[in-house]
């Protein structure tokens, strides 16, 4: 015989919140030399974007000096950056890409 309050099983609450991830803007700044085309290829290829947006984005960076290619994750905006630097490098371009905790 168990008696009163023992042999009981007691489930404790093991798991209920979670966190949210903390999101990264991927920026691109404005250089000198860095081709226009180049800049619209690049937010295509590596995010997305339509000739439209991608258009639209380079000319803000061009007429601002830093633009929103996107908002990620910690692992995907750092390998957006790794992608767009190593390509803008191969093909000798100073362009540069940083990503900034929102
Ligand atoms: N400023 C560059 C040019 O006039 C174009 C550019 C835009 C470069 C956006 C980098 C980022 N060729």
């Amino acid at each position: 015989d168990n008696g009163p309050g023992r042999g009981t099983a007691v489930i404790t609450r093991t798991k209920t919140r979670t966190k949210k991830p903390s999101l990264y803007r991927v920026l691109i700044l404005n250089d000198d030399y860095t081709p226009m085309e180049f800049v619209i290829h690049i937010l295509e290829r590596f995010f997305q974007k339509d000739r439209e947006s991608a258009t639209r984005i380079m000319l803000h960076v061009h007429n601002h000096g830093v633009g929103e290619c996107g908002v990620y994750t910690f692992e995907v905006a750092e390998t957006k950056v790794s992608q767009v630097m190593d390509f803008a490098r191969q093909n000798q371009h100073p362009l540069q890409c940083v990503m900034e905790k929102k």
